[in-house]
């Protein structure tokens, strides 16, 4: 704990400081800390996988000014409640590197807050009306796109491209294992590819999109009622947002876990689907074109399809990207996304037509 407090002592100075670990993401370290009574989440960025840390926390910093310049214009009150606040170190840069390379981040706490990390159709709806108002706060972000912070991160063609690598590479030779996986990726992959096509063709915008929409990332006040501000700002980038749609549905409307063993378990729940798509619309409908709209069911597959391909790259590569909690666990992972796509594409038609109905409804 000492080596934190050092760190620490970077961006704030104090007596009482107490670092406790938080949360569970597969990237980041988080630490809850508290200095003399005020309370700061400090990070230690991975930067084997966020390579350039300054034009990274250069986005997050753009993202929640814009956001907290969006918000006194409504005028909102609780503004330190409403947007991420970085805590810059005292050269003033808003990130430190220690002597061994690491690099590290402060932000303020967010007081009296909570997420979720189950889901019900209620919860879903305000989590689609956040991700909905995210994206349209950040529609007239001025400054041009944000940085890559990692490049071509939800771009279907290239995250195929790196998987056939790993195939023909086998490095950890597990290839013959998950054969059968193999041949179900690519007898999908003209159909995952489409929007790339439609991009090229000028048919499908990029927006600026946080590409990490799970319910966890958003923050609600304690008694779970309102929504309070999105969190995990490291993959706001260009997107389209079919892609940040299509990852709520991955993560949230799946009645199993998302590397649950017991492939029973797993399956898009409806209702969930639903409500999302119904507060996402309610915030975003405004700024989406119908091209857009008509895309959105084949993001939820298309986000699915591609995690079944990155955790599936991984176990080729020998698990050097995910954490992992067991010698098999991306291959558990990319057989459960796989199961998830296999009851998407069963509901399809009906996905769609949800989708269409709440559109004309909205
Ligand atoms: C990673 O660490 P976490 O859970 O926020 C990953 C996402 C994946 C997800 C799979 C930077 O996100 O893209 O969808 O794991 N983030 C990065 O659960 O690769
Ligand atoms: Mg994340």
């Amino acid at each position: 704990m000492e080596r934190f407090k050092e760190i620490v002592k970077k961006f704030v100075s104090g007596n009482e400081i107490h670092v406790a670990p938080l949360g569970a993401g597969h990237i980041n370290d988080s630490y809850k800390v508290s200095v003399d009574g005020r309370e700061f989440v400090l990070q230690k960025i991975n930067h084997a996988i966020f390579k350039n840390v300054p034009e990274l926390q250069n986005n997050i910093l753009r993202v929640t000014s814009h956001i907290r310049t969006k918000l006194k214009a409504k005028g909102v009150t609780d503004i330190e409640r409403r947007a991420l606040n970085l805590v810059p170190a005292g050269d003033g840069k808003y990130y430190h590197q220690d002597a061994d390379g690491n690099y590290w981040r402060m932000m303020d706490f967010i007081k009296d807050s909570k997420s979720f990390d189950s889901i019900s159709p209620e919860l879903a709806e305000k989590t689609g009306e956040a991700f909905g108002e995210f994206q349209s706060m950040l529609a007239d972000m001025p400054g041009g796109p944000l940085y890559e912070t990692i490049p071509d991160f939800h771009n279907m063609e290239s995250r195929l491209a790196t998987f056939r690598e790993s195939v023909k590479t086998n490095r950890a030779g597990r290839l013959s294992e998950v054969q059968d996986l193999v041949d179900e990726i690519e007898k999908r992959a003209a159909e995952m590819c489409l929007p790339e096509k439609l991009h090229r063709e000028g048919k499908l915008p990029k927006r600026t999109n946080h590409c990490d929409t799970k319910v966890n990332n958003v923050l609600f006040d304690l008694d779970g009622k309102e929504v309070l501000c999105v969190v995990d700002l490291d993959t706001v980038m260009p997107g389209y947002v079919l892609s940040d749609f299509g990852d709520f549905m991955r993560t949230g409307a799946n009645n199993g876990k998302e590397d649950d063993l017991d492939l029973d378990n797993v399956s898009l729940n409806l209702p969930v689907f639903e409500a999302y798509t119904r507060g996402y619309l309610r915030t975003a409908k405004g700024f989406l074109t119908d091209v857009e709209i008509e895309n959105l069911a084949l993001g939820a597959k298309l986000l699915t399809y591609m995690q079944t391909v990155r955790f599936l790259t991984d176990y080729l590569d020998g698990d050097t990207y995910y954490k992992i909690k067991s010698p098999k666990h991306n291959l558990e992972r990319s057989l459960a996304q796989f199961k998830l796509l296999q009851s998407m594409e069963e509901n399809y038609s009906l996905m769609r037509k949800t989708v269409r109905e709440l559109k004309s409804k909205n």
